[in-house]
């Protein structure tokens, strides 16, 4: 009989899960052995980075992908990432070792005590298993609840199985697959037409999940029958809609009252692929203006139980957008143009205004050009300036955990080769992902990573005020020079000091990795 080993390769090889994201230690290293030449192990340096990458990949990709994390410590670091990967409803597979069977309850050195207990309030679904035979099976459970609750699973598995025999059972694995079908029941899609249809002034708002459904065009269809007004739901971690349609009204503030201002006059809300909602500022008010009904339509089961008001169906957002878009069978009116961008803000002195920067990013690069974004002051100047009208166009750290951009970014320009891909991160975000550069470096990964250096953390100084605490010590990070430290993980870099400067180096197309760094003058959120 095979070994559990080869079995559990053979599984992931046909699950497609080959491109590998991870950082082993001595538990890990008997996973590794003999690993298939199908298979592509992606070396990370420190797991937060690990865990962006992967993130970044398995987004740009639409598919569950594979991390190798070290037991615990190795573990514990990446639970910083996996806030993000949660939010985003990533599915990722985390396989960590464990000691050998007879070690951990003696809790030798590098046994991961309780291991699913340590990752759980995270993880969808955390395991070891009861005894080496139930490995692939184990494996195969990971993979499919990950895919099943799109959310990361956890898999410790003690290191003396992979190399214990598979009985004929173990086999029967190899075959399986797992998919899910939620279309709406007949009534209940009868019943949705008909609130839809009746609606005298609807609203849509868009969650990240439309985007990563591939349903930003299907959005566009569907909100041009509607008519109405489009928001992006708050929070914001991919965008779902062309930010300069007609239609579209911006990312929701991320608070109750100010969120119930701009609802206020319609009659529906229909909000697709999104929790109700994700506030951040707490601006308390009523939930929603009064004599408006809210209706959200999300895959997510946990995300219709947990949200405080309105109704909820538990289905395929994609195959309600379908429905509605048959039955709302003709445009509502001509849409309009596309709204221009507006000259971008300058500073005098020798900084950038951001808006500088961002309307050089949309002029110089492609159209089709995916951003990834993790600068927290820069975000009103980003909307103001950019023009996305592609799926997958943006990526942002879906629970506002730090560390994402960085490894994100090169995660998404490894899956997606075919288009360019730049990181817009900040000088206090980029260090938590720093390691992420050698990675892009080593894979010569053609990336462009936009460096804004205004010195500080921006956006803390902004709550400071908002929070009536403006005078807080730990807000700026000065001496920081982020061409050496790019240069010092193999990452070309350039220090541009004027626009012009600036839109030259943008215009070079690469086929490797580097680093801009422009100083900017700080700015506030909104
Ligand atoms: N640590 C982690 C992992 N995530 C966080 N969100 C924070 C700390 C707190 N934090 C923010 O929420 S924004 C921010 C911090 C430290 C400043 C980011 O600085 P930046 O961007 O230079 O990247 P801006 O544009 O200067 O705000
Ligand atoms: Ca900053």
């Amino acid at each position: 009989m095979p070994s559990v080993r080869r079995v559990s390769h053979q599984f992931l090889e046909r699950q497609g899960l080959t491109t590998v994201f991870g950082n082993p230690g001595s538990n890990e290293l008997p996973f590794l052995a003999d690993l298939p030449d199908s298979f592509r192990y992606v070396l990370g340096l420190h797991e937060g980075a690990v865990v962006g990458m992967a993130d970044g990949y398995a987004q740009a990709t639409g598919r569950p992908v594979l991390v190798n994390l070290h037991a615990a410590s190795g573990s514990g670091n990446a639970m910083g990432a996996l806030t993000n990967a949660v939010a985003s409803r990533t599915p990722l597979v985390i396989v960590a070792g464990q000691q050998v069977r007879s070690a951990v309850g003696t809790e030798a050195n590098l046994a991961n005590v309780d291991a699913p207990a340590l990752m759980k309030p995270l993880v969808g679904w955390a395991a070891e298993p009861a005894c080496a035979q139930d490995v692939p099976r184990a494996l195969a459970q990971a993979v499919f609840e990950a895919q099943l609750q799109r959310r990361p699973t956890y898999l410790s598995v003690p290191y003396d199985d992979w190399a214990a025999e598979t009985d004929d059972n173990g086999l029967a694995v190899l075959d399986r697959q797992v998919q899910r079908g939620s279309v709406p029941g007949g009534e209940q899609g009868r019943r949705l037409a008909e609130q839809v249809t009746s609606a005298e002034r609807p609203a849509l708002v868009l969650g990240g999940d439309i985007d990563s459904a591939g349903l930003f065009d299907d959005a566009v269809r569907l909100a041009e029958r509607l008519g109405g007004p489009v928001w992006a739901a708050p929070s914001l971690f991919r965008l779902p809609f062309p930010n300069r349609h007609p239609l579209f009204r911006g990312v929701l503030p991320a608070g109750i009252a100010p969120i119930s201002q701009a609802l206020e006059g319609h009659d529906l809300v229909l909000v697709l692929g999104a929790p109700v909602f994700r506030y951040h500022e707490h601006l308390p008010g009523r939930y929603l203006p009064e004599g408006t009904r809210l209706i959200q339509v999300t895959e997510d089961a946990s995300a219709a139980a947990r949200a405080p008001m309105g109704e909820a169906l538990v289905a395929d957002p994609g195959a309600v957008i379908d429905l509605l878009t048959k039955v709302l069978d003709t445009p509502a009116a001509p849409a309009g143009a596309y709204r221009p961008t507006p000259e971008p803000l300058t500073v005098e002195g020798p900084r950038l205004h951001p808006e500088q920067v961002f309307a050089a990013l949309r002029d110089e690069l492609p159209g089709d050009t995916a951003y990834v974004v993790e600068s927290t002051s820069t975000n009103s100047s980003w909307w103001r300036q950019m023009d996305l009208r592609r799926p997958g166009s943006y990526y942002f750290p879906a629970a506002g955990g730090l560390g994402f951009g960085l490894p994100g970014a090169v995660g998404v320009a490894m899956g997606r080769p075919d288009r360019p891909v730049v990181g817009v991160i900040g000088d206090g975000s980029a260090n938590y992902g720093i390691t992420a550069l050698w990675t892009a470096a080593q894979h010569r990964v053609p990336l462009t990573i936009v460096l804004l250096r205004n010195g500080t953390y921006g956006a803390l100084r902004w709550f400071g005020g908002l929070l009536g605490v403006p005078d807080v010590p730990g807000l700026d990070i000065p001496g920081l020079d982020f061409t050496r430290i790019a240069e010092g993980y193999g990452v070309l870099s350039h220090h541009v000091t004027g626009v012009e400067e600036l839109r030259a180096v943008l215009s070079e197309r690469l086929d490797h990795p580097r680093l801009i760094q422009v100083d900017t003058a700080l700015t506030t959120p909104s």
